[in-house]
């Protein structure tokens, strides 16, 4: 097949940000642009020639012209073999899976992952490699490096290729698989929880759950998984269909946005379990009836809960989380006698410490939780994980979880987003917080007594890497933190993350609302960085 090499000029706004490249579908629509950054990739990974490459996406608008595009360059750049899911579709946790199970050299995820897609919204693109994960700072400078020198790229002039039907065919000197993007990764997850206990509830007639696939990519897996392997009843995810525009709405699993879901849990007649994931299926947000479980909760949970699931039985090697992330699980790890590290925020900072098998189980506030059985993380597993948790202890989420709070206090957290600000005022708001970091050790605010205040860097303890610039954090005396950190995957301006935690062991003070518990702190942040003054907004947009 003839091989045409196209000159093309570099644009300068292709650095992956915290989880691949992401823009507006109109910007990814410019002239070359998704060439470029493809054949950046191509370049700068000189293992994928040759080698088989995983390519799949959330099903957003744009996916189905990218796979095309795609697989026409990767036929150019002399790629052997491209595994592709059905319709273009792989959730992310099922790549990740896919390529560790193939033993593939990448793969390619196609998302804009929670951001809302359709002609107006957001297409995105992350590159994964061998081990299944998101690709390390130092694939992700060499992608974006060569992406500012390209000059051109290659693509094979070839016939369109059906993605719709399982199978094999060949595009020249390569060869294409269709898979069903479910069936591994489905039968991973019969691998790690016990499915005869989760049925048993499931169809027990006292138990009753919901999960909204927000019109994202889960809504294939859930419905084989709880009601196909499970026996749920039908119904039982809401919202099942993938669209291209996931419905106009944000598929972003929290109680703004699963609208529905959150209405039904806090109602009179709510199941008795409830969750959510996110566009490429790798967030979860976790309901019992009218009760919400904080991402991290739900990770302290989930590893100090472990043994009772098959997968984890034997004990957890160790746990992470990202800073931001609440302590709730240093505690954990703390009676468990086992490591707990911290990484910058985003999932690639995790991959090592999993191949290194430093840590089973880790997390992050943003909805995101996993473990060593794939390399990203992972929603309908952390679904699984809670429901496996219900059948085995027989008791109910709320139950579950204030009994946690009972054992190791309770961390009240809260994460406020500032959306869409100016990109200069957000930087000149985290340079003054910056520079006042010296000053701030030491101070007294009411009861809040600074113990130190820092700008978070990294040094990866396997192959001593160093990430600087990660979050201001300020730390109290009483181990309360509040830190600022600006967004890496927004597409218009900038986003500020506050986020907030304080520590309450006293009994008769764990059902307390959240934002009310941590009143104190959210004055105290907007005193420390004059957030209204500079971004011109008096509360935050989203409060999760
Ligand atoms: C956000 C979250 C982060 C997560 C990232 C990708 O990043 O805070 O924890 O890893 O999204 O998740 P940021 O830089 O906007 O804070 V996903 O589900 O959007 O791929
Ligand atoms: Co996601």
């Amino acid at each position: 097949m003839e091989i045409s090499v196209v000159s093309t000029h570099p644009y300068h706004d292709q650095k992956p940000g915290t989880s691949g490249l992401r823009k507006q579908v109109a910007h990814f629509r410019k002239s070359h642009y998704l060439e470029n950054f493809v054949q950046s990739i191509f370049d700068s990974q000189p293992g994928l020639q040759g080698a088989e490459l995983i390519l799949g996406g959330d099903g957003r608008f744009f996916n189905r012209e990218a796979i095309q595009i795609i697989l026409r360059m990767a036929l150019a750049n002399e790629i052997r073999k491209v595994t592709v899911g059905r319709g273009g579709i792989l959730s992310t946790p099922a790549a990740s899976h896919l390529i560790r199970k193939r033993g593939a050299a990448g793969g390619i995820v196609l998302s804009a992952s929670h951001n809302p897609g359709g002609p107006g919204g957001d297409f995105g693109i992350k590159f994964n490699v061998a081990n299944g994960g998101p690709a390390p700072e130092s694939v992700t400078n060499a992608i974006y490096a060569a992406s500012r020198e390209i000059q051109h790229y290659r693509i094979a002039r070839a016939p369109h290729v059906d993605i719709d039907h399982v199978g094999h065919t060949q595009l020249g000197e390569m060869e294409i698989e269709i898979v069903d993007p479910v069936a591994d990764y489905a039968d991973l997850m019969e691998s790690l929880f016990d499915f005869d206990a989760m049925r048993a509830l499931l169809q027990s007639g006292r138990f009753q759950m919901r999960f909204d696939a927000m019109h994202a990519v889960t809504g294939p897996y859930a419905r084989e998984i709880l009601e196909e392997r499970l026996g749920a009843p039908q119904g039982t995810v809401m919202r099942p269909e993938p669209l291209a525009d996931f419905g106009g709405r944000h598929p972003d699993p929290n109680l703004t946005h699963a609208r529905e879901l959150a209405e039904l849990m806090f109602g009179r007649e709510a199941p008795d379990f409830g969750a959510a994931s996110d566009g490429d299926g790798d967030r979860n947000m976790i309901l019992g009836r009218g009760f919400f479980v904080s991402p991290s909760d739900s990770l302290a949970v989930l590893a100090a809960n472990a043994r009772l699931v098959p997968a984890y039985r034997d004990g957890l090697r160790g746990v992470a989380r990202s800073m931001p992330t609440s302590q709730a699980v240093d505690a954990v790890a703390q009676s468990l006698g086992i490591p707990c590290y911290e990484t910058p925020t985003g999932w690639k900072f995790f991959g090592n410490l999993l191949d290194d098998r430093r840590i089973t189980l880790c997390g992050e506030e943003s909805f995101g939780t996993s473990s060593d059985h794939v390399r990203e993380k992972d929603g309908l597993w952390a679904v699984l994980f809670w429901l496996n948790l219900v059948a085995a202890r027989g008791e109910s989420v709320s139950e579950i979880v204030r009994d946690h709070w009972r054992r190791f206090g309770r961390h009240y957290y809260s994460r406020h987003d500032y959306e869409e600000i100016d990109s200069e005022r957000a930087e000149a708001l985290m340079e003054r917080v910056r520079s006042a970091l010296p000053e701030l050790p030491g101070q007294e605010f009411g009861a809040l007594r600074i113990r130190a205040a820092d700008d978070f860097g990294y040094t990866d303890p396997v192959d001593g890497s160093i990430s600087t610039g990660q979050g201001l954090r300020i730390l109290f005396e009483d181990d309360s933190r509040l830190v600022y950190r600006l967004s890496g995957t927004g597409t218009h301006g900038a986003t500020l993350r506050v986020y907030l935690e304080r520590h309450e062991t006293r009994p008769d003070q764990l059902d307390q609302d959240s934002q009310f518990a941590l009143a104190p702190l959210i004055d105290l942040a907007e005193q420390i960085a004059d957030i209204t003054g500079c971004t011109g907004k008096d509360r935050p947009d989203v409060i999760t």
